[in-house]
């Protein structure tokens, strides 16, 4: 059975390309997995969307009988088993993962929200050292390496790059250099690209639908 992801029917311009079934679907397209885009309304929260997000967010998935809402936990879920997940790095892939969505994820949410969302560049600024500390610290444990757990790029790199692109376009990274090259090479990978391109084709299609319902 094809695996349904769950995103919005719409969003507007400002979390394009950032929507967290981005994270979904590019471990989706490293794995090769064929999925289907399902779609919820971003303003009006059914009870059907409840039933399977109780934060009435997205993203979540429709994976044979079994529905999961939470990035990480569809990551570990889609990672267990394939390369993105190897066997001899399990505990520390998941180490990772979990400090992308718990230690730094977070900071950043902290400061974009009243930088982004807010226009609430005072809240941003008193928010932003607590944040420049932890990818100064993150910096500091990638020591250099590639990537965070090894060799190999896994599903921790995954999340952990899709978190930082923001600090990176807002120019948090630009006296980070080792950590600014991470995010360029996780996101160099054509997985990221289909992935991006998907979901801004995702946004266009909704803006061609209300068009035409308004009649544009
Ligand atoms: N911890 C959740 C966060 C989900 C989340 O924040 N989703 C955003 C979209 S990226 C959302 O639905 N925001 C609208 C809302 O909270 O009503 C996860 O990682 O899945």
């Amino acid at each position: 059975m094809t695996l349904v992801l769950t995103t919005y029917d719409w969003v507007p311009d400002m979390p394009r390309g950032f929507v967290r079934d981005i994270r979904v679907r590019w471990l989706l397209e490293e794995l090769g997995r064929p999925y289907r885009v399902e779609t919820v309304p971003l303003r009006e929260k059914s009870p059907d969307h409840i039933a399977q997000q109780p934060f009435a967010q997205v993203p979540f998935i429709r994976d044979g009988d079994l529905t999961l809402f939470e990035s990480g936990a569809i990551l570990l879920h889609l990672a267990e088993g394939t390369d993105l997940m190897p066997a001899d790095r399990r505990p520390q892939v998941q180490q990772w993962l979990i400090a992308a969505l718990n230690s730094v994820e977070p900071f950043l949410m902290a400061w974009v929200i009243p930088k982004l969302f807010g226009k609430d560049e005072a809240g941003a600024a008193r928010r932003e050292p607590l944040l420049r500390k932890r990818l100064d610290q993150l910096q500091a444990a990638l020591g250099g390496r590639d990537w965070l757990t090894g060799d190999s790029f896994t599903v921790a790199d995954l999340l952990m790059a899709d978190i930082l692109r923001i600090p990176a376009q807002n120019g948090l990274l630009d006296e980070l250099h080792p950590l600014a090259a991470y995010v360029e090479r996780a996101t160099a990978r054509p997985a990221f690209g289909k992935a991006l391109a998907d979901q801004m084709a995702h946004w266009r299609a909704a803006d061609e639908r209300q068009a035409v319902s308004q009649g544009k």
